[in-house]
């Protein structure tokens, strides 16, 4: 059976997700973007209700939701400011990996310490000559001793800067590509350094940082499931983290949506509100269509994984298409204020520029599309199950 209605628990959590997105996170979001406030406040109080964290299991003390209750809340959050939903959610993605393929000793520590404090976790993968191309990467692990010896530096870092401690991705084997690559833990005060805070276009609230290894030194157990092994935890990771991003573009474009409805209403042209002409009414109608397909195509992709099914295709699917009506509505938002929209005085301006970032992170539209045109001229993948990599 098809069924898209939520059940109580989840209208109940969207419901207070909301509340707080409205209450706790609207009435500073403009004012956090303007000045690049970090918005600790924000993040103690989502961590105190249980807003963030979604995913981490019980047994280590998190709230185990599920992935379709994640994406219920993430588009809430976003709904608010997708910079400050960035901050909030960036957990998940730190610590997929852990919960993917970690040890239960590293599990119990680094996962067990989110749920004790409003901590906060990075995921280092990209690199200034490794974006896309993952397996560019020049970080290298070197076992010494009783130690790995982590050397390199990472670029685009959420969270970077406050974080309490790292995913990070490292070469093992620097001549066996994707196969070379390893995942590790590494705790703040092993000797990280934060190099650079980015001043960035929009969601500017949230921390992006350059993050450095300067020949850090971290136990030999806090490799994450098995050595060269890390390619496939990060695609894995990124599989389970794509829904959340799609859901915070279903916000984003959401909340645009909704401020171009409004402002319709009002604004007078012609003798009559700009809604009563039929070329704003389009516009208004092809929001309306891009927000419902895109949640549609995003909770499926979170159902698959709460069902235990490998969601690769969909979940590509979802970011890649809920990104880009995120940027078209908003776009389109600011089409509708018209020279106001262009103003910092008015709302939708931000929403544009806090769009675009959802094309390019967590593996652009173009990547996206590349796992799609895979996924579809490889079907079989699809059908694989999916499978512990490590
Ligand atoms: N789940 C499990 N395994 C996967 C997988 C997935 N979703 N996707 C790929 N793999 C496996 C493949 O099965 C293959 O395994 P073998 O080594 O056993 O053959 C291996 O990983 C390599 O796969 P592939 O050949 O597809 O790798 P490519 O180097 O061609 O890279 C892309 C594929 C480009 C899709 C990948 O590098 C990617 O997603 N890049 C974007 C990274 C990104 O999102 N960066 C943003 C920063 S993170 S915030």
């Amino acid at each position: 059976m098809v069924d898209f209605t939520l059940t109580d628990e989840q209208k109940n959590m969207r419901e207070m997700a909301h509340e707080f997105a409205e209450k706790e996170i609207r009435p500073v979001a403009w004012e956090y973007d303007r000045d690049g406030t970090w918005p600790q406040d924000i993040i103690e109080k989502a961590w105190e209700l249980g807003l963030m964290n979604s995913h981490l299991p019980s047994e280590y003390g998190g709230p185990g939701l599920g992935y379709l209750d994640g994406a219920v809340i993430e588009e809430e959050m976003a709904w608010g400011c997708s910079g400050i939903s960035t901050s909030l959610s960036c957990n998940g993605l730190a610590t997929a990996p852990i919960a993917l393929a970690a040890s239960e000793e590293l599990k119990r520590e680094y996962l067990g310490r989110l749920s004790e404090a409003p901590l906060l976790a990075s995921f280092c993968l990209t690199e200034p000559d490794a974006g896309s191309d993952v397996s560019g990467m020049k970080t290298t692990a070197t076992r010494k001793g009783d130690k790995w010896v982590i050397n390199g530096s990472k670029c685009f870092i959420t969270n970077g800067e406050y974080a309490n401690y790292y995913t990070v991705y490292a070469k093992t084997d620097k001549e066996a590509g994707h196969r070379g690559i390893s995942c590790f833990i590494v705790p703040r005060d092993a000797g990280v350094v934060v190099d650079k805070h980015e001043d960035k276009m929009g969601q500017r609230a949230s921390n992006t940082a350059t993050i450095t290894f300067p020949e850090v030194e971290i136990p030999l157990n806090h490799l994450v499931g098995e050595e060269n092994k890390g390619f496939k935890i990060a695609m894995m990771t990124l599989d389970r983290t794509r829904p959340g991003v799609a859901a915070m573009a279903v916000g984003v474009a959401r909340a645009a949506m909704e401020f171009a409805v409004e402002y319709s209403k009002q604004r007078v042209q012609f003798g009559v509100p700009i809604a009563m002409h039929q070329g704003i009414q389009f516009i208004i109608a092809d929001m309306a269509t891009k927000v419902h397909l895109a949640r549609l195509a995003t909770w499926n992709s979170a159902v698959l994984l709460d069902q235990g099914k490998r969601n690769t295709l969909e979940s590509s699917h979802a970011k890649r298409f809920a990104a880009d009506i995120a940027m078209e509505v908003t776009t389109d938002a600011v089409q509708v204020y018209g020279g106001y929209g262009f103003i910092k005085e008015y709302p939708v301006e931000k929403l544009m520029r806090d769009a675009k970032i959802l094309q390019l992170y967590e593996g652009t539209a173009q990547i996206q599309r590349l796992v799609i045109a895979r996924e579809t001229l490889l079907p079989r993948r699809a059908e694989e199950p999916v499978e512990a990599a490590a």
